[in-house]
């Protein structure tokens, strides 16, 4: 049987180097799916590339110009990529049109739900009110910091086989209002959102995480993240 071929965003620093994290293709690459590594600057053609991939990973990296959902930048704001911010909104559009999956880590999560017309916080610490964890984690990337809780009878909990599982983090940004048809099915217990999914697809997954990294170091939930992903592709 033909493997599924998953389209990966990558890293791009300061709009001039394209770079990615290994772990996001091994993930794809254990979970039997063939990674093609997606770059900026290809906004005209997402149509016919929506058309050549099964199935599209939104990767982690740096945060989102917020001008995208109407805010002006925060003092915490750290790096952007202008040329992301624009190619995956229009990826993401075409993708979901299709109707093809969609799993998106971290900084996918976010514009994920920009895309679609949410919006975030531009830094947990400062703008959200209530007092936080650690989302930040100063343990190496295969460790498990602080729980999430999933929604019954969610995407993410038939995934993980359980309401309640620990995850590794590292952000200082995450989504806000999660507009329809997107809901949210992960908190942390501070209340921070730390997954959604689409109520009107298939499979539309967003997670905070890193299960990337967490996958390749074996752990289990990660891993049928990662299979139930290519699996629907
Ligand atoms: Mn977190």
């Amino acid at each position: 049987m033909n493997k599924p071929i998953i389209g990966v965003t990558s890293h791009v620093e300061l709009d001039s180097k394209h770079t990615l994290s290994n772990d996001y293709i091994q993930a794809v690459i254990e979970a039997r799916g063939i990674p093609i590594i997606l770059p900026i600057g290809v906004n005209e053609d997402v149509s016919q590339i929506a058309t050549k991939i099964d199935g599209l990973l939104l990767t982690g990296g740096g945060d989102i110009d917020p001008t995208l959902f109407g805010e002006e930048p925060h003092p915490n704001l750290g790096t952007i990529s202008p040329g992301r911010d624009s190619v995956e909104p229009a990826l993401i559009r075409e993708v979901l049109t299709s109707n093809k999956p969609i799993l998106a880590i971290c900084r996918g999560i976010q514009i994920l739900n920009i895309a679609l017309g949410g919006d975030m916080y531009q830094d947990i610490y400062d703008q959200h009110e209530t007092k936080l964890l650690q989302h930040s984690q100063k343990a190496t990337k295969s460790h498990l910091s602080h729980f999430v809780k999933a929604k019954e009878g969610s995407l993410l909990a038939s995934i993980a086989e359980n309401t309640e599982f620990k995850v590794n983090t590292y952000h200082h940004q995450s989504v806000r209002h999660v507009p329809y048809p997107l809901e949210v099915s992960g908190v942390a217990s501070d209340g921070i959102i730390e997954a959604i999914e689409s109520t009107g697809h298939p499979f539309v997954l967003g997670v905070q995480w890193h299960p990337e990294c967490l996958a390749v170091n074996g752990d289990e939930v990660s891993k049928r993240i990662f299979t139930r992903f290519v699996e629907s592709c």
